[in-house]
């Protein structure tokens, strides 16, 4: 399939499942795929490309070849903006989905409706921000706060109160703990601590076929690593590592506590991933079974 660009996170469907009696004891699950609207992370002047044309037709032929519904969405929503917990809640940044780059014309109202009635969630928990120098994505969350399970999450985090990341981390654990989920429960929030600053090389920079359609990729750039871009397969959490040997190791020590049914692998060189402005989770896209 043709793309233009390998983000299957946010150009691929979005699956979302009903679970309906279907006789007395028995759950059926009816999965279908939300084709959202897409424009490269902020359109024309902000975005990270000036062609999205095929990155458009990513989920549709996804969907058909699965042979499940589609449920087109016409506004502008990456899959890495938000995360579910199953029971209801969503999670987001509003330095996303609010950004003018993206859904001008709506407002917070109106963009948490289009998420209740498609994603069938009842409650929104907005972040202010993302991680510090997450731009490509204006803060995506899945850079920022993910689930564990209903009611704890992962917050990428930072001890440094010299890192600009501190301010964002400490101001969403502010929002996470003055908030309850849709199934009023407080959250506990588990800090994952990010990876020393990591910044571009000038000859990673070099090592970019920049041909002028995407944006600049340049040396000296603060790159958007966390931890918390990980993605959650069935017995497994496959976990970006930076060479970061303290942060790298502690990243796995937290999330095999956090998911303790689940064997951590680490994805060693996801510096290389990061180069691109994100990481495992943004890759990959999870699909739940279908009877
Ligand atoms: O964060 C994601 N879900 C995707 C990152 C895309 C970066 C584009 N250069």
């Amino acid at each position: 399939m043709s793309m233009n660009d390998s983000w299957f996170r946010d150009s691929g469907p979005t699956f979302v499942v009903n679970k309906s009696k279907s006789s007395p004891g028995k759950t059926t699950n009816k999965v279908a795929g939300i084709d959202w609207n897409f424009n490269s992370w902020g359109g024309a002047e902000d975005g990270c490309y000036t062609d999205w044309s095929l990155d458009l037709l990513v989920a549709k032929k996804i969907i058909s070849v699965e042979r499940l519904p589609r449920f087109p969405q016409s506004i502008i929503l990456e899959g890495g903006s938000i995360h579910v917990d199953g029971e209801g809640t969503c999670l987001t940044t509003e330095e996303c989905l609010l950004n003018k780059n993206r859904n001008p014309h709506l407002t917070k109202v109106q963009i948490e409706d289009e998420l209740k009635a498609y994603l069938g969630v009842k409650k929104i928990i907005w972040l202010p921000r993302g991680l510090y120098g997450d731009d490509d994505t204006n803060g995506h969350v899945d850079n920022m706060c993910c689930f564990v399970k209903p009611g704890v999450v992962l917050l990428s985090w930072t001890d440094d109160k010299s890192d600009p990341h501190y301010e964002r981390g400490a101001e969403a654990f502010s929002v996470l703990s003055n908030s309850t989920d849709a199934n009023s429960r407080k959250f506990e929030i588990i800090k994952l601590h990010i990876p020393g600053p990591l910044f571009m090389t000038q000859e990673e920079a070099d090592g970019v076929i920049q041909d002028g359609n995407g944006k600049p990729r340049l040396a000296s750039t603060r790159l958007a690593a966390s931890y918390v871009n990980f993605y959650i397969a069935n017995g497994a959490i496959i976990t970006p590592q930076f060479g970061d040997k303290k942060w790298d190791d502690e990243a796995v020590r937290v999330l095999s506590l956090a998911f303790p049914d689940h064997e951590v692998v680490r994805i060693e060189g996801a510096r290389e991933i990061v180069l691109a402005g994100g990481n495992i989770h943004c890759i990959t896209q999870q699909q739940p079974a279908c009877p």
